[in-house]
């Protein structure tokens, strides 16, 4: 099931050609790509990083009510608080879910919109597809995590002592949600996609992202072919009800189990490449740079890692004496979770976690442990996931300069009262 290999060729593939420069700039000045690239190689200052956090109900940008008992607000995005996931099922509630946007919100009439595909991939001209026309064609459904690729972010600084640049999330930039829609490929081949197709790039709706005085276009990001022809969805529902303005209405991607960007919202337009695409959101944006990586960065990122989280908030306070259920979720975009141990005296010992749910591939497993707090003072919860790869969650994450893909255990402190 897995196309483990094929996403590897595709990376060396795609390294190769951006570094002999024959890759094509889609959209953005090569140039521009360039000092992206060498700015995402320079270490950052902290700051960007420790800024506050805001409290607020609302955030300009984003529909939906962010109540600070639900969310916390980061820039133009909205956090989910893991305790606010304690008394929720597997899937996420649209109305608790994580908001990411670079920039804002669009509102969009379905009446109105159309998802045009089209470029030299295509054996013909430019085909349009209405909301009428996506919803005649066969619907899938599949229950799947999106999850940021800067998720946990924050703990290369608070655990690790590290620089890292981008939102400083915990660990709530992920939401798992029963998405339904058509197949991308089902889409591509009515398109007429040829075999000389090798990059598809969906772009959306939203207006053009500035950084730095730089336009970097409308967020965008190209898919390997062999991918979008995999498991990607075009989902117009999230969880039986339409998608939300702000989850992608009318319709987004979902690629199970791949960094939060591949998940295009509020999609418009595909173009379908018989080149190799860059955009800034497979250049300097969603690659590895640092120490231990080349200049240009590592391959673009695929899969999200694993990692654990506690459904409690941070600096919870416990009884001692009493019999605590400690809760949580593991989840890895690399393969199903098996395993999940818990430490309650900061990992000296560990016991194995209770996993309620059956583990499925790009979908997280709840889980519950026994507690019976002895000592009164602090105290710090772990908690540490094995997939079915054979992977554990380390000790500590590889530094990379925009704080990407952190897989460490967390060390989740609260107080014994
Ligand atoms: N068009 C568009 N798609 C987008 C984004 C965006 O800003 N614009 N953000 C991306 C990022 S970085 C993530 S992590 C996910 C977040 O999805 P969510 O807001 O539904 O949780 O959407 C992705 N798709
Ligand atoms: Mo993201």
């Amino acid at each position: 099931m897995s196309p483990v290999p094929t996403e590897d060729a595709y990376d060396r593939i795609r390294m190769r050609q951006w570094s002999r420069g024959r890759a094509r700039s889609a959209g953005v000045d090569r140039r521009d790509l360039l000092k992206l690239v060498a700015a995402a190689s320079a270490s950052v200052p902290l700051a960007s990083v420790a800024a506050p956090a805001r409290a607020a109900d609302r955030l300009p940008g984003v529909v939906k009510p962010l109540p600070p008992e639900l969310f916390t607000l980061r820039g133009t995005n909205a956090e989910t608080k893991f305790a606010a996931l304690r008394d929720t099922g597997l899937l996420t509630p649209a109305d608790r879910f994580f908001v990411r946007n670079h920039t804002a919100t669009p509102r969009i009439d379905r009446a109105d919109w159309k998802l045009t595909v089209w470029g030299d991939g295509l054996r013909g001209g430019p085909v349009d597809f209405t909301y009428a026309d996506l919803r005649r064609l066969p619907s899938v459904t599949r229950t799947a995590f999106v999850e940021c690729a800067g998720n946990g972010r924050s703990f290369f600084t608070s655990q690790q002592g590290q620089a890292v640049s981008g939102t400083a999330w915990t660990l709530g930039a992920i939401g798992t949600a029963r998405w339904r829609g058509v197949r991308l490929s089902d889409v591509l081949r009515r398109a007429g996609i040829g075999r000389h197709a090798v990059d598809v790039l969906p772009r959306g709706l939203d207006a053009e992202v500035v950084t730095d005085g730089v336009n970097l276009g409308r967020v965008r990001r190209p898919l390997p072919v062999a991918k979008a022809l995999d498991d990607v969805l075009l989902a117009y529902e999230m969880n039986g009800k339409p998608l939300p303005p702000d989850h992608g209405y009318p319709v987004r991607v979902v690629v199970p189990s791949w960094v939060g960007i591949a998940n295009i919202k509020w999609v418009g337009d595909i173009e379908v490449s018989a080149e190799p695409l860059l955009t800034p959101w497979n250049t300097g944006l969603y690659r590895l740079f640092g120490p231990g990586y080349p200049p240009e960065g590592s391959a673009p990122l695929t899969r999200q890692t694993l990692k654990s989280a506690f459904e409690l908030a941070p600096g919870a306070s416990f009884p001692a004496h009493r019999r605590a259920l400690l809760t949580g979720r593991s989840w890895s975009g690399g393969a199903q979770v098996r395993a999940v141990e818990v430490s309650t005296d900061g990992g000296a010992h560990w016991r194995a976690g209770r996993l309620r749910d059956e583990p499925r591939a790009g979908s997280w497993v709840r889980w519950t442990a026994d507690w019976v707090p002895r000592e009164r003072g602090p105290a710090v919860l772990l908690a540490r996931a094995t997939d079915r790869s054979g992977r554990t969650q380390p000790v500590a994450t590889a530094h990379n300069t925009q704080g990407y893909l952190f897989d460490a255990v967390v060390r989740h402190q609260v107080t014994v009262v």
